[in-house]
């Protein structure tokens, strides 16, 4: 059965990768599953149809058949379950991978978000420089502690796995500041991921639907 996922028709990032849809079929590329893909505006995600596969009215969904998830981390989850590839078969090894997974949700994409949040919502406050760098200290409070523990390493469990393909996600949304390149294994982290072939499909494949919907 084809998965079926759902991103925007025109994505706002002009294409560089980083609404959630794209770690999702960055999954789907990595273990070799083929999919389709619904296309939304804006008004169609916050109608009946789509309200009724995702209560938040966001991309990206996933159905397989009978099951409709929402949520990036829990389909990449779903699919690392039903795929080999993506976590490894050691139970120990298995759970510090998915530690992983949660710790680039809930740890360390936060404080990315909110910086950046802060640069839309906030910019022209008199106070937003004072804001900002107390934002980039939380920031960096996690991007050293995670250097510290990927050391010479390609990948912060053995081989690459799901935590590896969420934690390159989130740091992916830093990569038009200067933080990141305060931590040049961070930075050679995130271009190792991205090399990876399934990587590059998945990228091509979003990138070309922005470019179709721009013409
Ligand atoms: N926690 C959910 C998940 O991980 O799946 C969050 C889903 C989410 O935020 N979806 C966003 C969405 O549907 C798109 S990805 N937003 C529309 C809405 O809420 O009405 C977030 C995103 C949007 C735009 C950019 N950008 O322009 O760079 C990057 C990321």
């Amino acid at each position: 059965m084809t998965p079926v996922i759902t991103a925007f028709e025109a994505s706002p990032d002009g294409g560089r990768g980083l609404a959630r849809d794209m770690r999702v079929r960055w999954a789907l590329e990595e273990v070799g599953q083929v999919y389709d893909v619904r296309l939304l505006s804006f008004a169609q995600m916050k109608e009946p149809a789509h309200l009724a596969l995702h209560p938040f009215g966001q991309i990206p969904t996933y159905e397989e058949g009978e099951l409709a998830l929402f949520e990036s981390g829990a389909i990449i989850l779903h699919i690392a379950g039903r795929h080999a590839g993506l976590l490894p078969v050691d139970a120990a090894a298995r759970a510090r991978a998915i530690n992983w997974m949660f710790a680039a949700l809930n740890t360390v994409e936060p404080p990315i978000l909110e910086r950046e949040m802060s640069g839309y919502t906030e910019r022209d406050k008199d106070w937003y420089g004072a804001r900002l760098a107390m934002l980039d200290d939380r920031v960096r409070a996690r991007l050293g502690p995670l250097a510290a523990r990927l050391g010479p390493g390609d990948w912060l469990e053995g081989a690459f796995s799901a935590g590896d393909l969420l934690m390159v996600s989130v740091l992916q949304r830093l990569k038009g500041s200067a933080l990141l390149d305060e931590y040049p294994a961070l930075t050679a982290y995130v271009a190792r991921a991205e090399a990876r072939p399934a990587f590059k499909r998945a990228f091509a494949a979003q990138r070309a639907v922005f470019e179709r919907s721009s013409r």
